[in-house]
């Protein structure tokens, strides 16, 4: 007999099945074993009677603790008290493994639960996060693949940084130094000159020294570039991706997200356009609002929060000061003091989601600021190549692929966004 998943066993409804997967719970009595089978589709309520099987099959049976792996025939009945709604009537069982007895129980540290994250990877919680992203990277790619950006494969090993030294992890590479990409980007830019319209997913690194909800030191970044783009036509595309990929997601993950107690209905309201505010925008709501901010500083994480309480949509801040940000971005040609860039700013608190910009196209521009911000024009050779060999105005973004994520699963932590999480104090396991 051919094995059956578990939703295709329910779907079914009636009949006998063969089903295989892992022992989600327990509970046995001198009569009755209930299992709760989970494989990577649902869980299902399977029902051992003492009586029906052989004795052997029952004295494995009560020794069975959680986690083990299994292979359960049976019938298949409609059982109301069942959590999915159906039960098995097992026939045949057979354990492929019996498991120690699991580690994880309820009511454990944060701390203890990072030490067995190759064991916590599979609770249901964090299962659906996995299913989510896997739709919510299905939806970028398909969103690129309709606006016909060609999909890139930057490097990830780099001689010069993209994003600041600050957060730089650096790599001993032979008699050399090198660094963990922060960002494709300049690598994009290089990749628009041969396919005008690029887009790139890539692990990048910061060595953030911060311990937040919203940092990881490797993160998914997704990445997009594209010749020609101006300003208002970044802020749309940002804009179409982000809406897309709620729609996508709302569409397609009910169940998932159901599990994560976020409702389908919140995703399907995020669609264009999103409300835009200017930097000066944002210090006067802030100052409104008697939170003190001068202009020029940053917006921080409270900054950011206080004014996402005037909005249900994402929000799109552009044109900051031009000091504050990285040395690619335009000028804007009305006010020399600020950059024709964009941050996008999810709603309920969870933080920048989008970085992005106009790029610089005027070399002595470029230089200039390389050199405000301590950088060694000799690092960016290649890239200053690009403005003397047909220079066209472009523009493009980085958005945070667990920044996102966590927004829509509504979840605590970015942690919680990624298998492995990687911070300041964990690269185990
Ligand atoms: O630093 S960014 O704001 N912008 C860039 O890296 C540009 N070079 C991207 C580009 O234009 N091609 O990072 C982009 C996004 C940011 O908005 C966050 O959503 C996410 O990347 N990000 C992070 N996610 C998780 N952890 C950390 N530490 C992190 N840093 C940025």
């Amino acid at each position: 007999m051919k094995y059956v998943s578990i939703a295709e066993a329910i779907e079914k409804g009636k009949g006998t099945v063969e089903l295989r997967g892992w022992c989600y719970r327990e509970r046995k009595s001198n009569k009755y074993a209930f299992i709760v089978l989970r494989d990577n589709t649902d869980i299902i309520q399977c029902i051992v009677e003492k009586e029906n099987v052989l004795p052997e099959v029952w004295a494995q049976v009560e020794n069975l603790l959680i986690e083990s792996s299994l292979t359960i025939k049976g019938e298949i009945v409609k059982e109301p008290r069942a959590p999915t709604g159906y039960e098995l009537k097992a026939k045949e069982l057979k354990i492929i493994q019996f498991a120690d007895r699991f580690p994880i129980t309820k009511d454990q540290s944060t701390e203890f639960l990072l030490d067995k994250r190759h064991l916590w990877i599979r609770s249901r919680e964090l299962t659906n996060v996995w299913k989510i992203k896997a739709q919510l990277l299905k939806a970028c790619r398909e969103f690129f693949d309709k606006k016909k950006y060609y999909e890139v494969t930057p490097p990830i090993i780099t001689g010069s940084s993209c994003e600041g030294g600050s957060t730089l992890f650096e790599l001993k590479y032979f008699d050399d130094k090198a660094y963990l990409s922060q960002s494709a980007q300049l690598y994009l830019e290089a990749m628009i000159f041969s396919l005008e319209k690029v887009w790139a997913l890539t692990p990048s690194f910061r060595a953030e020294p911060s311990k937040t909800t919203r940092h990881l030191t490797e993160y998914w970044h997704l990445e997009a570039e594209a010749a020609w783009m101006n300003f208002e036509d970044l802020l749309k595309l940002e804009e179409e991706l982000v809406s897309y990929i709620c729609q996508y997601v709302a569409k397609n993950c009910k169940k998932e997200l159901a599990v994560l107690g976020r409702d389908p209905k919140d995703l399907e309201k995020i669609k264009p356009p999103f409300p835009r505010i200017t930097y000066d925008e944002a210090i006067k709501i802030l100052k409104q609002d008697e939170i003190s901010i001068d202009w020029g500083k940053d917006l921080r994480t409270i900054e950011e929060d206080q004014l996402m309480k005037h909005y249900d949509k994402p929000l799109i801040v552009t044109k900051y000061p031009k000091k504050i940000k990285a040395f690619y971005m335009k000028e804007d040609p009305e006010n020399k003091d600020v950059v024709l860039c964009c941050d996008v700013i999810a709603p309920e608190g969870y933080g920048e989601i989008i970085g992005s910009s106009e790029r610089e196209t005027d070399l002595e521009n470029l230089k200039q600021r390389l050199k405000e911000q301590g950088e060694k024009i000799e690092d960016y050779e290649w890239y200053l190549d690009l403005r003397c060999f047909g220079s066209v105005p472009h523009s493009g973004f980085g958005l945070g692929v667990e920044r996102v994520l966590r927004w829509i699963c509504k979840l605590e932590t970015v942690r919680d966004c990624i298998p492995f999480p990687r911070t300041i104090k964990r690269m185990t396991p």
